[in-house]
């Protein structure tokens, strides 16, 4: 199979921003009464803004309307988008630059897709903007992951089929999206989450462009 593109998800494995959707939502439950753990947290990861907020209120078994739930979803992007603003650029995942930008150099499409509305701002946080020849986020899609819809719409933009891209995902909901797209997927983390993946890694820091052409060249 030939592969002519790589679509990369962003939180989780191009970037760790789980760590502060972890800290800007404990404040919403700590100010709602509640604890929400670090094992709550895992739950959100790949999701939507406003169906974090409806998990974090399960936990907490919290009923609200809906018009003070926007409120705090807003309040939480605040104190989020405040943190990534700080984030150094060197917090870019281990081996996640050099893997992009020897894939572009080899003549690979490169893609985002993000279920984040904040991508842009993390992306230009990071000075990685200009590796990706398309960029599609939460504000370009009306379907959440596991919809295929984020990625089939990067591979639209890129003018590739479906069948010859690679996704990389860390979340159980981005590698369901990725098959329901018809796209092969390699999932960045551990099987307890990620059992779907057509292959697992822990992370770029030990995988190369040439580990990457190994796994394709038997597909
Ligand atoms: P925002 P990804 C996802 O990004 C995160 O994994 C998820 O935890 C978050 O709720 C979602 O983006 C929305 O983020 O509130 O910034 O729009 O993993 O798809 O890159
Ligand atoms: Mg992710």
């Amino acid at each position: 199979m030939e592969i002519k593109a790589l679509i990369f998800d962003l939180d989780g494995v191009i970037v760790d921003t789980a760590k502060y959707h972890y800290l800007a939502w404990k404040e919403i439950a700590d100010e709602l009464g509640f604890f929400f753990s670090k094992e709550d947290n895992e739950r959100l990861k790949g999701v939507s803004r406003m169906r974090s907020l409806d998990i974090l209120l399960e936990v907490g078994a919290v009923k609200l309307d809906d018009d003070i739930k926007i409120q705090l979803a807003t309040k939480k992007n605040e104190r989020y988008v405040g943190m990534v603003k700080k984030m150094p650029a060197d917090e870019i995942l281990p081996g996640a630059l050099s893997l992009l930008k020897s894939a572009k150099a080899k003549g690979y499409k490169i893609a985002l897709g993000s279920a984040s509305k904040n991508a842009m701002t993390i992306l230009n946080q990071l000075n990685i903007t200009d590796v990706f020849d398309v960029i599609i986020d939460g504000n370009k899609v009306s379907e959440a992951k596991p919809d295929p819809e984020v990625f089939l719409i990067g591979a639209k933009e890129l003018n590739v089929k479906p069948k010859n891209c690679v996704v990389f995902e860390d979340a159980a909901a981005g590698v369901e999206a990725a098959h329901n797209g018809n796209m092969f997927c390699i999932g960045i983390g551990s099987e307890e989450n990620l059992s779907e993946a057509d292959i697992l890694i822990p992370g770029f820091e030990n995988f190369t462009i040439n580990d990457f052409e190994k796994i394709i060249k038997k597909l």
